[in-house]
C-alpha cells in the first residue's frame, strides 16, 4: 500500500472492537466460501465527521440507507452472501419495512389484561390486516438468518467506516472474483486530522470557530490495486448538479479503474441512476406505475450487476 495511505491510517483512530469483528468477518468469510459462493460487502448510510474528540458536534453525509437496505435484501435473494455495513441508526435489511410507528402499530392490543394476553396466552400478537404484510419479510429474513448469510457491521465515524472497509476487503482477498464490492455509503470527502481537533467541547464565548478541513485520500485507490485487486468493484456517485454527473462517475472509473459507477442524482435517486462503464452509459428507472406496485429501482441495479459479475466470474476463471 502506498505510504501515503499507510500514514493516513497510522494517525486515524480505530474502533476499539476492531480486533473482535475482524473475527466475525473471518469467519462469516470462511463459513461462506464453498465452492460457487459470491459474497458482497454493501456499504450503506453516511459517515459523520468530529469536530471535537469528545463529540458533541460533527458533520454529517447524507443518506437514509435504503439503497443499501434494500440492495442487501436483492443480493441475498439472488443468492449472495451479504457483508452490510451500515451506519448505525439508518436502515438495515428487512426491519426497514416496518420502521418508526408502523411496527407498533402492526400489534394488536387488548383493552381488557392486555398484558397477560401478549406475554402469556397469545402468542402471535399481530393484527390481523398487517400479517399479510409482516408474514412474507419475516419468513425471508428468518430464512437468511437460519442460513447464516448475512452479517450486519455498524459504522457511526469515517474512521470507523475506513478501517472496517479495509478489514473486511483483507477478509474477501481470497474470494478472487467471487467477491463484489457495492460501495452505496455516502463517505465524506472532507476531515479534521486527530492532532488539530479540540478535546472538549468548543464553546460560544470563544467566537465563531473557525473549522479547517482536510481531504481524506481515496482509499478506493489501494481498495482496487492492492486490497482486492480480482474483485468486482462496484462505487456510487452522488451528484446535485445532472451536468456533473457523468463526466465526474466516468472520472472516477479512469482514476481508479474498477468496474463500474453507479451514478445518481440526490433529488431522483430513487427512480433513475446511470451505470457508468469506461466506453458506455446506461440508465436504469422505475416508472410512477412500476412505484405504485412496490417495484424498487435495486431490484433492477442488482439484477443487472449479477449478470455482469456472473459475466466477470466466467471471464476470470478462464484465464
Ligand atoms: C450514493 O450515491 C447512494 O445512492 C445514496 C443513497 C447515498 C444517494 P439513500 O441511502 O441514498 O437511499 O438515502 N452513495 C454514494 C455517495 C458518495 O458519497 N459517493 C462519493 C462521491 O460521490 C464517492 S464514494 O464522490
Amino acid at each position: 500500500m502506498s505510504s501515503h495511505i499507510e500514514e493516513f491510517y497510522s494517525c486515524l483512530p480505530a474502533p476499539i472492537d476492531l480486533e473482535e469483528t475482524k473475527k466475525l468477518i473471518k469467519d462469516f468469510c470462511c463459513r461462506n466460501t464453498e465452492t460457487d459462493c459470491k459474497i458482497v460487502l454493501v456499504t450503506s448510510g453516511g459517515t459523520t465527521v468530529p469536530l471535537e474528540h469528545n463529540t458533541v458536534r460533527f458533520v454529517d453525509n447524507f443518506s437514509a440507507g435504503t439503497r443499501g437496505s434494500a440492495s442487501a435484501e436483492y443480493f441475498l435473494e439472488n443468492g449472495y452472501s451479504v457483508i452490510f455495513l451500515f451506519r448505525l441508526k439508518s436502515l438495515e435489511p428487512y426491519v426497514r419495512h416496518f420502521t418508526g410507528q408502523a411496527f407498533l402499530d402492526m400489534l394488536e392490543t387488548n383493552k381488557s389484561g392486555k398484558e397477560k394476553r401478549i406475554v402469556g396466552e397469545l402468542a402471535f400478537p399481530v393484527k390481523q390486516e398487517s400479517a399479510a404484510a409482516l408474514l412474507p419479510v419475516l419468513l425471508r429474513y428468518q430464512s437468511v438468518k437460519e442460513t447464516g448469510r448475512l452479517l450486519c457491521i455498524p459504522f457511526t465515524s469515517l474512521a470507523d467506516y475506513l478501517w472496517l472497509l479495509r478489514a473486511v476487503s483483507e477478509s474477501l482477498a481470497d474470494l478472487g472474483p467471487r467477491a463484489l464490492l457495492y460501495l452505496a455509503a455516502a463517505v465524506s470527502d472532507f476531515y479534521i486530522p486527530a492532532n488539530e481537533m479540540p478535546t472538549h467541547k468548543m464553546q460560544s464565548e470563544a467566537g465563531p470557530p473557525t473549522i479547517s478541513l482536510q481531504l481524506v485520500p481515496k482509499v478506493l485507490e489501494p481498495l482496487v490495486n492492492n486490497w482486492l485487486p480480482h474483485a468486482f468493484v462496484v462505487s456510487f456517485k452522488l451528484e446535485t448538479d445532472e451536468s456533473l454527473l457523468i463526466s465526474k462517475a466516468r472520472g472516477a472509473l479512469t482514476k481508479y479503474k474498477h468496474k463500474l459507477v453507479i451514478a445518481n442524482i440526490l433529488q431522483t435517486r430513487k427512480n433513475k441512476v446511470v451505470l457508468v462503464t469506461t466506453d458506455s452509459h446506461y440508465e436504469i428507472v422505475v416508472t410512477q406505475e412500476e412505484t405504485n406496485s412496490a417495484v424498487e429501482i435495486e431490484a433492477k441495479i442488482v439484477a443487472d450487476l449479477k449478470q455482469k459479475h456472473d459475466h466477470f466470474i466466467a471471464v476470470s476463471c478462464r484465464r
